[in-house]
């Protein structure tokens, strides 16, 4: 079986992140072990969210993993504790990175047009540089434009998206995509660049009329978890595109949803069947 490592936070209620990627790569038929970065009692869209930040662990957990001979197929990021964690995080991909696997940069910070409530000005530059050793990056246009320096736009045209995704290649990895991107009321989806090809390829599906927290962690988990069962790149991302906009659409007909996440649960049997129908 497969094995990816999930390196971001465990919030403990809230649906996102590692409470999200486990269930979500489990069902995909992969091995998903965990390093958190930090336990939260919630995500920060709560008010009075705990922290610990769980920085001083990264690297005695990577020297036992080092010792016991353990390798990954994907090493997969996403929320970081602080911009301190990041030269852990570079110092676990160098322990690592082989020929073979493939490192997958969530760089989660922003949405919106704004910073999620953690992180100060300074942390968007950390974080380009655990994107500069990624082999694919997954922002959205927020998250592109801090690690870029271009601007922020709600309305664009095709070329300030392929702007964006080569100022995002130029940063180190060889694939980028992004998210939440639109060209026609309706249409939301993804578009991605190769740097070593020069292509370019785009994937769009329903845009429904609400936005719910912890979709991009659906849509990176399920990414992820299907790269590394050998889907070609352009076909990860549209199935995970599907099942984030699944999720969506269950949790809308659902009486019992919550505000704080999507009932991503009530779609796996969907995922499941699109992986082995
Ligand atoms: O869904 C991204 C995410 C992950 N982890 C924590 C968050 C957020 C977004 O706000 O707060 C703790």
């Amino acid at each position: 079986m497969k094995r990816i490592i999930s390196i971001q936070d465990i919030s403990c209620l809230g649906k996102c992140s590692l409470t999200v990627a486990l269930p979500i790569i489990s069902a995909m038929g992969v091995e998903c072990s965990i390093l958190p970065t930090a336990v939260l009692s919630t995500h920060t869209m709560f008010q009075n969210f705990t922290c610990k930040d769980l920085t001083d662990q990264i690297a005695p957990i990577a020297a036992h993993w080092k010792g016991e001979g353990i390798r990954f197929d994907a090493i997969y990021t996403g929320y970081l504790a602080s911009k301190e964690q990041v030269s852990h995080i570079c110092a676990f991909f160098d322990a690592f990175k082989t020929p073979d696997n493939l490192i997958v940069v969530d760089p989660v910070m922003a949405d919106n047009g704004r910073l999620y409530p953690a992180f100060g000005a300074d942390f968007p530059a950390e974080m380009a540089k655990v994107c500069a050793k990624a082999d694919l990056i997954l922002p959205n246009l927020t998250e592109a434009s801090l690690l870029t320096g271009l601007p922020y736009r709600t309305e664009y045209d095709e070329a300030y998206i392929r702007e964006m995704l080569q100022a995002l290649a130029a940063l180190g990895p060889r694939y980028v995509a992004l998210t939440g991107v639109s060209f026609q009321p309706g249409k939301l989806g993804v578009m991605y660049y190769d740097r070593q090809t020069g292509a370019y390829g785009s994937y769009f599906t329903s845009h429904l009329p609400v936005s719910f927290h912890g979709t991009g962690d659906i849509f990176a988990s399920t990414c992820t978890g299907a790269l590394t069962r050998g889907m070609p790149l352009g076909e990860a991302l549209a199935l995970a595109a599907d099942y984030t906009v699944e999720s969506i659409r269950l949790t809308i007909d659902a009486k019992t949803a919550n505000w704080y996440g999507v009932e991503f649960e009530s779609a796996l049997p969907y995922l499941v069947r699109r992986l082995f129908p």
